[in-house]
């Protein structure tokens, strides 16, 4: 087993505090390696070395940066059996999954590298003569990444390469569930070329390393993905030192299926929007909003697929569902799942922890379904966990309303044959990605990413919109009149 320290300027070195913690799997527990925990002066430390790298990289032409992302997407490829099993491993998502997170992050790499022959300006003509105007793209400096455990790989990466194609240097705390993933991604981009110092990974809890970080005056901007709970106090401590922010977080997403729709792909689109990753995305269908004509038919051909769904080992290819990540995640959707029936929801299937020997070591949950009333708080509240909730509408205008009435919009889908339908959906459905005739999950990267409502502030992430929150945007005029031209001032 692997001890590690923190990466900083370009060396792995032990923390401040001396203090380790394991990241173990949390399918049969085992430890799968142990992190030093960070702490302030970790975090200080970190800085002065991105810092210190942040003139000579930014200097380093853009499209030798993406260069150096390409070769780790490269690396990322050959690698991707040994990577993907790491991601299973230490988050459990299933192989196929696991695999798909690493697939995820070479895409986005390979994308974004190119944003290092582009980092577009514009230029447009001046109201004066001999004068010339345009814009030009600035990294930001050294910026703060904040990460979550559920996409290990694809995540950070959604991250990591904007940033640094952009010319800014980083500070970054991935998830203290899935630090091995965060570390062996580190070292691929330094075989990848990147200098000392440009990346610095500072792993340990939210309050002595997350907190810092947000807190650092010298720290331009964060990038937050995470839970509304986290986001909103580093939306807080950000903003009272006017940084910039970008966040990501939950999600109640639904599925709407109309009367009309091909009821199969629409409970074949479920099945795996709900309880793909465990339900663990924060683009995890958590709503299906049934047309009562197709109510009791779709309910029964999903209750059967929904039981034949086989839970256990991740790393079996034949496994559909895999644990969920830690103690603290089964405590809360077993809880969520009490709530539900203490409410007066109708458990349709599954809603226990499994138990005996293929499950004794891990966290796993049966996929469960409830019938529920729309307002009830498992309709409302975010789970992220393999938990859907059945509503049943009597038309389109009762479907949308429904779904539009949480707190979040980050994903949303159709089934509908009717063109007009989907497109009226398009219009309404209030979310930041909508899908028709497809689940909730299985974003693409050229495309921007990202929610409206409590999901976010607005941020995208991936697509033509990835270099927006590590880039400033600097006017430039060149007068070439040799003499005083005065703007607004007619002479
Ligand atoms: C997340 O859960 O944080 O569309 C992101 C999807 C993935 C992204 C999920 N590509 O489900």
């Amino acid at each position: 087993m692997k001890e590690y320290g923190l990466y900083i300027d370009g060396r792995w070195v032990p923390s401040a505090s001396g203090r380790s913690f394991a990241t173990t799997s949390p399918a049969t527990g085992e430890v799968l390696a142990t992190f030093g925990e960070g702490g302030r002066e970790d975090v200080e430390k970190a800085f002065k070395a991105a810092s210190k790298a942040r003139m000579k990289w930014r200097s380093f032409p853009a499209p030798k940066r993406g260069q150096i992302l390409l070769n780790a997407a490269s690396i990322m490829a050959r690698r991707k059996e040994e990577l993907g099993a790491l991601v299973t491993r230490e988050m459990g998502k299933v192989i196929a999954e696991g695999k798909g997170d690493v697939q995820e992050a070479i895409d986005f790499l390979e994308y974004i590298a190119g944003e290092g022959r582009r980092l577009l300006g514009e230029t447009t003509p001046s109201e004066l003569p001999r004068k010339f105007c345009m814009t030009v793209r600035q990294p930001v400096g050294v910026v703060g990444l904040i990460t979550p455990w559920n996409f290990p790989f694809a995540v950070p990466c959604w991250k990591l390469g904007p940033a640094l194609v952009s010319g800014n240097t980083v500070v970054y705390k991935p998830a203290s569930l899935t630090p091995l993933c965060a570390a062996t991604l580190a070292e691929i981009l330094e075989e990848a070329g990147l200098p000392p110092g440009v990346l610095n990974l500072v792993t340990g809890p939210a309050g002595r390393v997350g907190v810092p970080i947000v807190e650092h005056p010298g720290i331009k901007a964060i990038s937050f993905t995470g839970s509304v709970a986290s986001g909103k106090d580093v939306y807080t401590r950000a903003s009272a030192m006017l940084k910039r922010v970008a966040l990501e977080m939950g999600g109640k997403n639904p599925q709407i299926v109309m009367d009309d729709a091909d009821l199969s792909l629409a409970v074949e689109g479920v099945l795996f929007g709900a309880f793909g990753t465990a339900g663990q995305r924060c683009t995890a269908t958590s709503r299906l909003i049934l047309h009562e004509e197709i109510y009791d038919e779709t309910l029964e051909r999903l209750l059967s697929r929904t039981r034949s769904l086989k839970v256990g080992d991740p790393l079996d290819p034949e496994t559909d569902v895999g644990p969920v990540s830690s103690p603290d995640q089964e405590t809360k959707i077993l809880r969520y799942i009490q709530t539900g029936k203490e409410e007066g929801a109708k458990l349709l299937t599954g809603g226990k922890k499994l138990i005996g020997d293929a499950y004794d070591k891990g966290f796993f949950i049966e996929p469960t379904i409830f019938e529920a009333r729309h307002g009830m708080k498992i309709t409302k509240e975010e789970i992220f966990g393999p938990v859907l909730s059945v509503i049943k509408v009597q038309d389109y205008e009762e479907a949308v309303q429904v779904a539009n009435d949480v707190e979040y919009g980050l994903s949303s889908s159709i089934y509908t044959r009717d063109l007009n339908l989907a497109f009226r959906a398009i219009d309404e459905l209030e979310a930041g990605v909508t899908y028709i005739n497809a689940p909730t999950i299985g974003a693409e990267v050229h495309l921007p990413f990202g929610g409206v409502k409590n999901t976010g502030n607005g941020a995208k992430e991936a697509g033509s919109t990835a270099i927006e929150e590590f880039t400033e945007i600097k006017t430039v005029f060149i007068d070439y009149s040799g003499r005083l031209q005065k703007a607004q001032i007619v002479e």
